[in-house]
C-alpha cells in the first residue's frame, strides 16, 4: 500500500488496524541470484537498487538479528559531505544528491533535514586543516564555508565563543547542505520498497559459512536456518565484515571499535543544527522528539561488544557543557555502542574480490550514515555488472597493497 493523503484519511478512520505489514518475511529458498549479508542501510539499500535499478529481484538480505538493529538504528545520523579527496566527494556528494528526495522515492519519509553541519576548529592546526577541506570542497564545486568564532556563534545561538575556555573556537566549517535523517525510518523505507519489489529479507539469520565450488567461487552460504545458494554474494556487515569474509578465506584491512552515543531527556526545539568538534570528539544535535543526540569518539581498544568505556562519553559530556554551557543541567537519558569497521586510511571498501562472485562493501566506520543511498547505489551497480561504479572504483581493497589510499582521517572525524 502506498502512503498518501487518502490512504492516511482512511486509515485513520479505522483507528489505524487496516496498515498491511511493511514487508514480507518469508522463509529462505534454496537459492538466490544474490545474497547480501547484513540488513542495515547499506545492505537493505543495496538490495533495492538491484531490484529498482538493474531488474535482480531474486536477492535475498540475511541478518542475524533485526533489520536495522546494526549501526545503522544506533548511529547519530550526520549527513555531510564535505571530504577531501576529489574520489571522496564524489562518492559521498553522490549519496547527499540522492537523500534529496528519497522520501519520495521510497514512498516513506525518512525525516531528512538539511538543517546544517557546523564543524569547530579549536586550534590553529584546526584551523588551516578546515580551511584546506573548505577550499577543496568547494574546488571541487560542494558547498562548504568557514565562519569566524562570532559567525558561528550567530549560526548556532547555544554555542559559548568565549576565549578563557580549555576549546576555544576559533572558526568553523559549514556545509548548510548537510543535516540529519531518521536511522531507522531509512532501514524501513529501504526494507518496504525493496520487498515490494521481491527481495526477501530473512532476519534472525546468521551466516556461519561461506561455501565456494572447485573452482574457488562463491555457491552460497551456510546460516542458521540451513543453507542458502547464490554465484553472488554481497557482503554488508560492517563492525563484523572481517568475521564474514573469513569464512571465505580473506583477511581484510580492518580493525573493529567501539563507538558510544547517548540521548537527553527531551527539550523544547532550542537546537537549530548539527555542530561537530572532531578535536575534542564530541557532536551534538536535536532529534525532532527533542532529545539532544551526542556522539563521542571511538573508544580506543578493539572489541565486538557493543558498550563502551564511560571515561569516553564523560570525557565528551565534558566538552559539551564547556562548549554549549546551557545544557549543563540536562539530563542524559540512554547510551549506546556500535561496532564500526574501520581502514587504514578511514575511506570505504566497496569493491569485487579475488574470490569470484565475492563482493563486499564495508570500511565505513564511523561514518556511513551519510553515505547509504549513493552507497547500496553503487554497490548494486558493481555486483549487477559484475564491475565498479566509475563513483567506487578507487575504492579497492587492492589500494592497501598497492598504496593508492584516500587519506580521510580528518574528515571522517570521529574515527581516529
Ligand atoms: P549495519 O547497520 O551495522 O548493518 C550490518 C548488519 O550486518 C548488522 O545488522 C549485523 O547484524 C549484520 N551482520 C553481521 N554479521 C552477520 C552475519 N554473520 N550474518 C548475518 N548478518 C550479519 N555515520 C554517519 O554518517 N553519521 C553519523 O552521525 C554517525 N554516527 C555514528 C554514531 C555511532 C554511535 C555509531 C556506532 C556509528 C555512527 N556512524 C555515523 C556510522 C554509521 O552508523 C555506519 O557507518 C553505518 O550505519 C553502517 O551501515 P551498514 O548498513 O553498513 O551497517
Ligand atoms: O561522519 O559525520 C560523521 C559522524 C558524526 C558522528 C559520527 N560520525
Amino acid at each position: 500500500m502506498r502512503f498518501s493523503f487518502a490512504s492516511l484519511l482512511r486509515n485513520a478512520f479505522s483507528a489505524h488496524t487496516g496498515w498491511p505489514e511493511q514487508w514480507r518475511s518469508p522463509e529462505p529458498k534454496a537459492a538466490y541470484d544474490v545474497i547480501i549479508v547484513g540488513a542495515g542501510g547499506h545492505g537493505l539499500a543495496t538490495a533495492y537498487y538491484l531490484a529498482a535499478e538493474h531488474g535482480i529481484t531474486n536477492v535475498a538480505v540475511v541478518e542475524r538479528g533485526w533489520l536495522g538493529g546494526g549501526n545503522t538504528g544506533r548511529n547519530t545520523t550526520i549527513i555531510r559531505s564535505n571530504y577531501l579527496w576529489e574520489e571522496s566527494e564524489a562518492l559521498y556528494d553522490h549519496a547527499l544528491d540522492l537523500w534529496q528526495d528519497l522520501s519520495q522515492v521510497l514512498n516513506y519519509n525518512v525525516m531528512y533535514s538539511p538543517r546544517g553541519v557546523m564543524m569547530l576548529a579549536h586550534t590553529v592546526h584546526d584551523v588551516q586543516v578546515s580551511k584546506r577541506h573548505v577550499h577543496a570542497n568547494r574546488l571541487a564545486g560542494i558547498q562548504n564555508e568557514w565562519l569566524s568564532p562570532e559567525e558561528a556563534k550567530a549560526f548556532c545561538p547555544p554555542l559559548n565563543i568565549s576565549r578563557d575556555i580549555r576549546y576555544p573556537v576559533m572558526g568553523a566549517a559549514l556545509q548548510r547542505k548537510g543535516g540529519v535523517a531518521r536511522h531507522d525510518a531509512v532501514a524501513w523505507g529501504y526494507a518496504r520498497a525493496a520487498s515490494a519489489l521481491g527481495v526477501d529479507i530473512i532476519q534472525n539469520c546468521e551466516v556461519t559459512a561461506i561455501r565456494r565450488g572447485p573452482d574457488g567461487a562463491v555457491t552460497g552460504i551456510e546460516t542458521t536456518k540451513g543453507p542458502i545458494g547464490a554465484k553472488k554474494i554481497g557482503v554488508v556487515a560492517a563492525g563484523h565484515t572481517s568475521v564474514v569474509m573469513g569464512m571465505a578465506g580473506l583477511r581484510m584491512p580492518l580493525e573493529s571499535y567501539p563507538l558510544q552515543a547517548l540521548v537527553s531527556e527531551p527539550l523544547k526545539p532550542v537546537f537549530p543544527c548539527v555542530v561537530m568538534s572532531n578535536t575534542i570528539h564530541a557532536y551534538i544535535s536535536q532529534s525532532d522528539k527533542g532529545d539532544l543526540v551526542i556522539g563521542a569518539g571511538t573508544d580506543q581498544y578493539v572489541s565486538y561488544s557493543q558498550t563502551g568505556g564511560l571515561h569516553i562519553t564523560t570525557h565528551t559530556l565534558d566538552a559539551i557543557c564547556e562548549l554549549f554551557p546551557m545544557f549543563r543541567r540536562v539530563r542524559m537519558l540512554r547510551n549506546w555502542g556500535g561496532i564500526v569497521d574501520v581502514t587504514p586510511d578511514r575511506s570505504p571498501i566497496l569493491a569485487k574480490t579475488p574470490v569470484k562472485g565475492l563482493f563486499v562493501n564495508c570500511g565505513w566506520g564511523t561514518g556511513g550514515f551519510k553515505a547509504t543511498p549513493g552507497s547500496g547505489h553503487v554497490f548494486a551497480h558493481t555486483i549487477a555488472r559484475d564491475e565498479p561504479h566509475p563513483k567506487n572504483a578507487p575504492f579497492t581493497l587492492e589500494r592497501f597493497r598497492d598504496g593508492r589510499l584516500i587519506d580521510e582521517a580528518a574528515a571522517a572525524a570521529v574515527a581516529h
